[in-house]
């Protein structure tokens, strides 16, 4: 299962960029929304009534109030004030004003919801709003499309498209955002919007092919299939015929706002987490933070530890029990590298191995 010298990775923004379903920026967001806008396939697509984002009431376009029109489409975009991971129940607040016309004023507004199965949630007050709300009553993926139409009566070409990722917190999550002082706008996405810092989610049976801290031991990171990270987002790890045992990386992106990583129903065992500065983009070092949880509880939080590019961070250890046990979460430390002993998610030195540059993955 290992990539050995044959694979080499020219970017970890790939992930980003080929996830149909990921947090992606709007120019991809634009085309994978694009690729499903047609797709009568998805049988829980419909929205709250019959009628489709053509039939939307559009104003007189003759008003003669307005510059001629050049037939450009508007460019729809929204936000999801709750973010992309939440609980099932959540209210999901959604807003469409930030869509914005070429040659008129947005006026118009279609959400439409791509469901788990047997989800019935719907928009409200109703879909063509622009800040309708939707509460996501079943865990699952909810796939989430904007379009807009302009006072012309002109549709946006390509809709916006965000996924939200609805999950129980019985198992582990983790939550990895990062900052960095340098970056004039924390908030686009894109390969050169910013540095990209990656999570890194190692199964006890991750033994490496790669000794990066040149202790003479292969160490876990980019193990594959047992280190869960952006070139191996959704591993199946335990059971083959159970989904609940594997990890899954959210998203991989290339913003501050950060990478998240659950996972069901882990298999007994320690599991450990890193962090990996992949490119800083010229911008010096960022800031991560990292924050575990268990059951719903936040165990470990450990907040703006200073990387720079090629640095790899040993987080935490999370150890899972066999029985109804809690787990136990302890913070690796520079002076105590090799033990989980340190106590819970106290305060120490971070562990950091600088110049982590695995040879089967380009850095650039
Ligand atoms: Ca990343
Ligand atoms: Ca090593
Ligand atoms: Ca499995």
């Amino acid at each position: 299962m290992r990539a050995l010298g044959i694979l080499v990775i020219t970017s970890c923004v790939c992930f980003a960029c080929l996830a149909a379903n990921g947090q992606v920026g709007e120019d991809t967001a634009d085309t994978a929304a694009d690729t499903t806008e047609s797709d009568t396939s998805s049988s829980d697509t419909a929205a709250p009534d019959t009628t489709s984002p053509d039939e939307v009431a559009a104003p007189d376009a003759s008003d003669p109030g307005l510059p001629e029109t050049t037939g450009r489409c508007p460019v729809a975009s929204f936000t999801i004030a709750e973010g992309e991971l939440v609980a099932p129940g959540t209210m999901l607040h959604l807003d469409g004003t930030a869509s914005r016309g070429v040659d008129a004023p947005v006026v118009g507004y279609a959400w439409r919801v791509e469901r788990p199965p047997g989800a019935a949630d719907t928009f409200s007050p109703s879909a063509y709003v622009a800040s309708p709300i939707l509460i996501t009553s079943l865990t699952g993926t909810y796939r989430l499309h904007l379009s807009v139409t302009d006072a012309h009566g002109v549709r946006s070409c390509e809709s916006a498209t965000r996924t939200v990722h609805v999950v129980d917190h019985d198992g582990i999550r983790i939550e990895l955002t990062w900052t960095n002082p340098h970056d004039p706008d924390d908030s686009d996405v894109g390969d050169d919007a910013g540095p990209d810092v990656d999570l890194h989610y190692a199964h006890p049976l991750a033994v490496g092919g790669y000794d990066g801290d040149g202790d003479g031991l292969l160490d876990p990171w980019f193990d594959l299939p047992y280190d869960c990270f952006w070139h191996n987002h959704a591993p199946n790890w335990g059971s083959i015929t159970s989904d609940a045992d594997n990890p899954q990386l959210l998203e991989d992106t290339t913003r501050g706002g950060g990478e998240a990583l659950v996972h069901p129903a882990p298999e007994p065992g320690t599991y450990r987490v890193a962090v990996h500065h992949w490119d800083d983009r010229g911008l010096g070092p960022s800031f991560a933070t990292v924050r575990i949880f268990a059951a719903g509880q936040l165990l470990c939080a450990v907040e703006h530890v200073s990387l720079a590019k090629s640095d790899l961070w040993e987080v935490a250890t999370i150890t899972w029990p066999a029985t109804g046990a809690d787990a136990e979460v302890h913070r690796v430390c520079a002076d105590a590298p090799a033990t989980a002993a340190n106590t819970a998610c106290a305060p120490c030195e971070p562990r950091i191995i600088p110049r982590y540059r695995p040879p089967e993955f380009f850095q650039p």
